[in-house]
C-alpha cells in the first residue's frame, strides 16, 4: 500500500459530500449519500479512510468532487454540485461503478495560492493540517492539481471524473491530466461543452477563472486543434476571431443543428485520428444545454444543445478514441429557486455523467 499517498488523500482531501464545509447545513443530504454509499450515516470518516485500501486495485474512474465557485464570478452556487450530483448520480443510475475519493477540502474565500501573501498561507495551513509549514497547498485550485498529480503518477489504471465546482477548477484537473498522459509519450485532445467560449486572458486582473481557465490550458497541448468546443452562443466576438486568435476548433450550438451532431462527430473524430490523437479529456459545462433543461447554473442560456446531441457527440468520438478523464461542471442546483428547474438539471448532468463515467471504466479495462 502507497502509505505516503494516503496519508496526502487523508490530509487535503474529506468524505464525499463534505466539500462545503458547514456544521449542519445539507445534512440530510448528506445522511441519504452516506446511507447509499457506507451503508449508514455513523463513522463516515472512518469508512471513507478504510476505502483508500480499494484504490490500490481500482481500475476505471475515481470520482473527486471540487466544491470551489470562488472563481465563478456572477451568479455563483456550484459549490452544491458535488454533493447533489452524486445523490442523483446514485438514485438514477444505480447501475454505474466508480471510486469515490472525496471531495478537495475548500477554503471557500481562496482559489490559487499564487494569490496569498505568507501569512494567509501560514494561518490557512495551520486551519487546514495544523501546521503553519505544512507542505501541502491551502487554495482549491493548488491542492486539486496536487491531488490529480498524486493520483495519476501512483495509480495508472485510473481516470479521475470530476464533478465542480465552477469551470476554474478544470484548469488544474486538465493540466495535470495532460502533462502526466504526455509524460507516458500520449498524444491527447480537449472535448469542451459549454455555452462560453471560456477564453479570456484574464477577468479583472485574475488570470484563473470561469471565464479563462481554457486559455491556460491550451498551451499544454502539443497543438491547440487538438481542442474542440461545442455549444458555443454566448460571445461578444465570432467563431473565425476564437479559431484564429487561440487555433483551436470551434462549432456554436447553431452550427451543431446545422451541420447535425452525427455528421459533424464524424468529421471531428476522423481530424482528431489525423493528428494521432490517442485519448481526450472532456470537460462540461452544464449550461451547453438549453437553459429549459438545465437552469440551475450561474450563466444560463437559451437555444442550447440538447442531451441527446452532446450523447451523439461523444459517443461517436468515443467509438474511435478513448475518454480517459472527464469533469462535470458549473450545476448549482439552489440557483434559481426552482426544485423542477433544479432536479431537471441535475438528472441532464446525472445522465451525462453516468456515460463519461462508464466511457473512462471502459478505457481502463
Ligand atoms: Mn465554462
Amino acid at each position: 500500500m502507497n502509505n505516503k499517498i494516503i496519508n496526502n488523500f487523508k490530509s487535503y482531501l474529506c468524505p464525499p459530500g463534505a466539500g462545503v464545509f458547514t456544521v449542519n447545513t445539507a445534512k440530510e443530504r448528506k445522511d441519504s449519500l452516506y446511507k447509499s454509499l457506507y451503508g449508514s450515516s455513523e463513522n463516515v470518516d472512518e469508512k471513507w479512510k478504510l476505502s483508500f485500501e480499494k484504490l490500490e486495485s481500482a481500475k476505471g474512474s475515481v470520482l473527486l468532487g471540487v466544491c470551489s465557485d470562488c472563481g465563478g464570478g456572477i451568479q455563483r452556487g456550484a459549490n452544491w454540485g458535488p454533493l447533489f450530483l452524486r445523490n442523483t448520480l446514485l438514485n438514477d443510475h444505480k447501475e454505474l461503478r466508480y471510486h469515490d475519493i472525496g471531495d478537495i477540502r475548500v477554503i471557500p474565500h481562496l482559489l490559487h495560492d499564487k494569490y496569498l501573501n505568507e501569512g494567509t498561507i501560514q494561518s490557512c495551513k495551520n486551519a487546514l493540517y495544523q501546521e503553519k509549514d505544512s507542505v501541502y497547498p491551502v487554495a482549491p485550485l493548488s491542492i486539486t492539481e496536487k491531488c490529480c498529480n498524486d493520483i495519476y503518477e501512483h495509480y495508472k489504471d485510473v481516470g479521475i471524473f470530476a464533478i465542480g465546482g465552477d469551470h476554474s477548477v478544470s484548469y488544474p484537473l486538465v493540466k495535470s491530466w495532460i502533462q502526466n498522459k504526455r509524460k507516458d509519450g500520449k498524444k491527447v485532445g480537449i472535448i469542451h461543452f459549454d455555452a462560453h467560449t471560456d477564453l479570456l486572458r484574464e477577468r479583472l486582473g485574475i488570470d484563473l477563472c470561469f471565464g479563462s481557465w481554457l486559455t491556460h490550458v491550451l498551451g499544454e497541448l502539443e497543438s491547440p486543434k487538438s481542442c474542440y468546443q461545442f455549444g458555443i452562443r454566448s460571445s461578444g466576438k465570432d467563431r473565425a476571431y476564437w479559431e484564429n486568435e487561440f487555433g483551436l476548433n470551434q462549432y456554436w450550438a447553431k452550427d451543431v443543428k446545422e451541420i447535425g451532431p452525427q455528421e459533424l462527430a464524424k468529421n471531428v473524430t476522423q481530424e482528431l485520428l489525423d493528428q494521432g490523437i490517442d485519448e481526450v479529456y472532456v470537460s462540461f459545462d452544464i449550461d451547453a444545454i438549453d437553459s429549459s433543461l438545465a437552469p440551475a447554473t450561474g450563466t444560463p442560456e437559451a437555444e442550447g444543445l440538447f442531451p441527446h446531441e452532446c450523447l451523439m457527440i461523444l459517443k461517436e468520438i468515443n467509438s474511435k478514441i478513448k475518454i480517459t478523464a472527464a469533469d462535470m461542471v458549473e450545476i448549482a442546483p439552489l440557483v434559481g429557486n426552482d426544485k423542477a428547474g433544479s432536479d431537471s438539471t441535475l438528472q441532464v448532468g446525472a445522465s451525462i455523467s453516468a456515460y463519461l463515467i462508464e466511457a473512462i471504466n471502459n478505457a481502463h479495462n
